[in-house]
């Protein structure tokens, strides 16, 4: 049930692949510190998925995975509204009147269809050109406040104000200035990017063709110190100023991680290890590492074995969302003169 005084917090995952580390540290570990105190969503985003072709088996297993791990790294459906994008029709019936507002100048601005069309650009989905004014569509939907997401999603978030704003001011004799709330990023800055454990100017990615470049859930401890202690660094022993982190991205990258994970400061990691050697700060992180997702991946092994249970919480949610979305969604048709 909805609580009118919470703020509404809205997010997503794309079920594109196995989730790592980045994904857990920019995203899933702040949904679960939201839920207590705001009327959270969390959405499989199944529809941004495609946006990119998908093996439609590897999909459907994906989101289920997905799903796991919001449960298993600690978000409790009986607080938060967990479900499948595709299975709310009004994201995409949002998307295309979005569609209608959105500037191509500002779809052409976008750094991440830049980066993901590379210089194949003629020759990708024009999903993945739109792909923001879907996801304007998802927050917009439930006049959510904030969104939790990486740093990567910041300039996507930016847009979706510009949406909101555009939008309030085209049809404000017919819906008001401030019919969509103007939503606020969410954006934890230690954690908010992490990067290839292969090298430190690349984010961590589910696409990354090499899986040493990430640590995923369901890494054994084995492979969680196997990457770790393959993880590139540099010859010079580990500094004691931040500063002297600038030029060394992969450096940078295991000592943020670490401090992520420990909750301490960077520069008491710093001061911890400054002036050691690597090997023993990457058996701490190991360490570490082993403690924060030995029982997220424990609990996914049980959750495997319960695929009825993961069914009906998603049906549960898309129930919920539905029942939100159809409220909402008369009211945009109404105001833009749609029956
Ligand atoms: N490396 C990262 N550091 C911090 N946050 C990250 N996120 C993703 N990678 C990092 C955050 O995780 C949330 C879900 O991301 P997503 O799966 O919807 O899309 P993405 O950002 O495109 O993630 P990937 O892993 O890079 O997927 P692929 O390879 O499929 O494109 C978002 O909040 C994102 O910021």
């Amino acid at each position: 049930m909805q609580d009118k005084k919470k703020k509404v917090v809205f997010s997503g995952v794309q079920p594109t692949g196995s989730l790592h580390l980045g994904n857990y540290l920019g995203a899933i570990k702040n949904f679960v510190g939201l839920q207590d105190d705001h009327d959270c969503l969390y959405c499989i985003v199944d529809l941004h998925a495609i946006t990119v072709w998908q093996n439609p088996n590897d999909l459907k297993s994906n989101i289920l995975d997905v799903a796991s791990v919001y449960l298993a790294a600690g978000i409790d459906p009986k607080k938060s509204v967990i479900f499948v994008q595709s299975t709310v029709p009004h994201h995409a019936e949002l998307a295309w009147i979005l569609n209608c507002i959105t500037r191509i100048g500002w779809l052409n601005r976008m750094t991440q269809f830049k980066e993901k069309a590379g210089k194949n650009r003629e020759n990708v989905s024009s999903g993945l050109y739109t792909y923001p004014n879907l996801m304007a569509a998802d927050i917009l939907l439930y006049f959510s406040d904030l969104v939790p997401v990486g740093d990567d999603q910041k300039q996507h978030l930016e847009l979706t104000r510009d949406i909101a704003q555009k939008f309030n001011n085209d049809y404000s004799n017919f819906g008001g200035t401030d019919f969509f709330p103007i939503p606020d990023p969410l954006i934890l800055d230690e954690s908010s990017r992490i990067m290839s454990l292969r090298d430190g100017t690349k984010k961590m990615s589910k696409s990354d063709p090499s899986v040493m470049s990430r640590i995923e859930f369901k890494d054994s401890n084995d492979q969680i110190i196997k990457k770790i202690s393959k993880a590139k660094t540099d010859p010079l022993p580990i500094p004691s100023n931040i500063n002297d982190l600038e030029r060394r991205p992969e450096v940078n990258n295991l000592l943020l991680i670490f401090s992520s994970l420990s909750g301490s400061k960077l520069n008491d990691v710093l001061s911890d290890y400054s002036g050691k050697q690597f090997s023993q700060f990457k058996k701490d992180l190991s360490d570490l590492l082993i403690a924060n997702i030995e029982p997220i991946r424990e609990e996914l092994t049980r959750l495997d074995n319960d695929q009825v249970f993961l069914r009906e919480i998603l049906e549960k949610g898309t129930d919920e969302a539905m029942k939100r979305s159809n409220i909402n969604m008369k009211k945009i048709r109404d105001i833009v003169g749609l029956n």
